[in-house]
């Protein structure tokens, strides 16, 4: 499906270091070091509702990395999907009358427009799962043909991943069998599916039902495809065997991600899927994550028709480091627009400090992590010395401005 408009990314003088980035399943920070070209998938939206803030922050977490990558100068090859297929979806669809693909269609439209507002770069693939469902049953049948999957045996003949046939299965969250018997029901799982050989495995291919649409599967008959198998394949397909970078929120640890990973490493023998699993906190409002099924939200687009300025929600979701959980409220957002205009005059002055000894604490305040709360304060520092009238370099403004630009995605 069609990605969204990009925007220009300033070069900045010289190039920035290495990416030092947290792998949940390493838990632990190692360095991203790809050779040319940093390769990531993200996982995207369930276009069901409109993006939220929490989604945003996700979004805005790995355009970070894009942008301390390429500042490393490196080629980023980046994917994002869509789940324009599952039953949140439907269910929402029919609760509300409305045609399914409708309304996939409307939430994507409006989600593609609020990437462009906060000055997402855009994938050079947004994939919707729909049409990738070709490519995904004859996955799915590699992998019955491999016997690490198996169908159902009640009359449905829905197949089922067998975990057992992957021996490092856990590996990428780290948990327990008790923790993921407690996780996997909360996150689309369905321990108690009888026929199963092991509670945690989970679904692959959905076979047709009556009231419920569905695709040629080949082999495997008319259905659709489980949510793991979709972003494993969709990534193999258009990243390759190994890729850089697995990211999403940390909501996605288990069992998505152990499950994509685990497909992956499957279909091709090889191991690790991705060098890194990196995960955005959850954002919440008043002590609760922020999202569609608690109707707790707050939409980056009831925010710009309100008129805030998106670069002032960029700020306000970046005051906070990208893995902590972390709570939304108006203060970040006043906190963020008195900043935001603060930088905007500090661009406009005649001189400022050293604007080269700026720009290297900056850059290896981003690649330590992507500590944007750090950058943040160097960059307030800046603005407040050059405000007062203090340093001579008068290149500082507007490099400045083109460091926060082009590293933070902030347009002053
Ligand atoms: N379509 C799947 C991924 S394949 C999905 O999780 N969709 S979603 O619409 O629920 O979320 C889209 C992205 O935003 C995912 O990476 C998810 O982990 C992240 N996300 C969801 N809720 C929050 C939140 N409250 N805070 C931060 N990130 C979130
Ligand atoms: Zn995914």
């Amino acid at each position: 499906m069609d990605s969204w408009a990009g925007h220009e990314v300033p070069r900045l003088p010289g190039r920035g270091g290495p990416l030092m980035l947290f792998d949940s399943a390493r838990q632990g920070v190692a360095a991203s070091t790809p050779t040319g070209t940093g390769t990531m998938y993200v996982c995207g939206i369930t276009p069901y509702d409109a993006t939220h803030l929490g989604h945003a922050a996700t979004m805005i977490t790995f355009d970070l990395v894009q942008r301390v990558w390429r500042d490393a100068g490196l080629d980023v090859t980046y994917v994002q999907n869509v789940t324009d297929i599952d039953d949140p979806l439907l269910e929402r669809a029919a609760r509300d009358g409305e045609d399914w693909k409708v309304l996939a269609m409307r939430e994507t439209a409006l989600f593609r427009e609020d990437m462009v507002a906060l000055r997402i770069i855009p994938p050079a693939h947004y994939v919707g799962a729909v049409e990738s469902i070709p490519d995904i049953a004859e996955r799915v049948l590699t992998l019955v043909k491999e016997e690490a999957a198996y169908r159902i045996d009640d009359g449905t003949g829905d197949v089922y991943f067998d975990i057992s046939a992957a021996p490092r299965f856990g590996y990428e969250s780290n948990l327990g069998r008790e923790q993921m018997l407690e996780i996997f029901p909360e996150r689309g799982g369905d321990p108690d599916r009888a026929g199963k050989r092991d509670p945690l495995d989970p679904l692959l291919w959905r076979s047709a039902r009556a009231d419920e649409p569905s695709w040629p599967g080949g082999g495997l008959g008319p259905g659709r495809p489980g949510w793991h198998i979709e972003c494993a394949v969709i990534a193999l397909n258009l990243l390759g065997h190994r890729i850089d970078v697995q990211g999403g929120g940390n909501d996605l640890i288990f069992p998505h991600h152990e499950c994509s990973a685990a497909h992956a490493e499957l279909l091709t023998g090889q191991s690790p899927f991705a060098q890194h699993y990196v995960h955005a906190g959850m954002i919440g409002l008043a002590g609760e994550k922020m999202s569609k099924s608690r109707g707790n939200l707050v939409f980056v687009s009831r925010l710009r028709a309100d008129r805030v300025d998106p670069m002032a929600v960029r700020l306000a979701l970046m005051s906070g480091h990208y893995r902590s959980d972390r709570s939304w409220n108006d203060d970040l957002l006043v906190t963020a627009q008195k900043r935001l205009d603060r930088w905007r005059r500090a661009a406009a002055a005649p001189s400022g400090p050293s604007a080269r000894t700026f720009l290297a604490a900056f850059r290896e305040r981003l690649a330590d992590d992507l500590d944007s709360p750090g950058a943040l304060t160097l960059a307030d520092s800046w603005a407040d010395a050059a405000l007062v009238g203090t340093g001579d370099d008068q290149a500082a403004p507007a490099l400045f401005a083109r460091a926060v630009d082009a590293l933070l995605g902030v347009r002053l």
